[in-house]
């Protein structure tokens, strides 16, 4: 009884580390994104790879740099992808004919599109790298 109680314990703490999705607003610099947004930013992602859609590049391929201390709430050992998640609530697409900048932020994802965390240039420690966004 003990044994299993201590079990259960253990397994709930260890949840966290497994976590599914943030558990509110995420806010990159200035710029806030709901649990939703960021569903509709990782399906549009993923249904852009699979249908060999890649606007300006993306989704591309994210890499874990122990530099950039970013922790991902996502099992296994990757690939990752990353997709720009937009402040204004569209979904990221570009052309040759009509470039848009995808911004500042991203979604980090798995393959079958399960959320690992939500990373911005801004604040980051350089120029190119990427920080956690606040409560990703
Ligand atoms: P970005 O393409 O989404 O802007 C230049 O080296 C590029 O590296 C940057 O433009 C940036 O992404 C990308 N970059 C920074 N950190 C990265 C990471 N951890 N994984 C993959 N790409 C990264």
């Amino acid at each position: 009884m003990l044994f299993k109680s201590i079990l259960a314990t253990l397994f709930l703490t260890a949840l966290p580390a497994l976590a599914a999705l943030p558990s509110g607003v995420v806010t990159c610099g200035s710029n806030r994104y709901t649990v939703s947004a960021i569903t509709v930013a990782i399906n549009a992602g993923v249904r852009d790879m699979e249908s060999g859609n890649f606007p300006d590049d993306y989704p591309h391929q994210y890499y874990d740099e122990p530099s950039e201390h970013i922790q991902l709430w996502c099992s296994g050992n990757g690939p990752w992808y990353e997709f720009p998640i937009m402040p204004d609530g569209s979904i990221y697409t570009s052309t040759s004919s009509h470039y848009v900048s995808p911004g500042t932020d991203r979604v980090v994802f798995t393959e079958s599109g399960t959320y690992c965390a939500v990373v911005t240039h801004t604040g980051a420690a350089t120029y190119d790298g990427f920080v956690a966004c606040d409560n990703d």
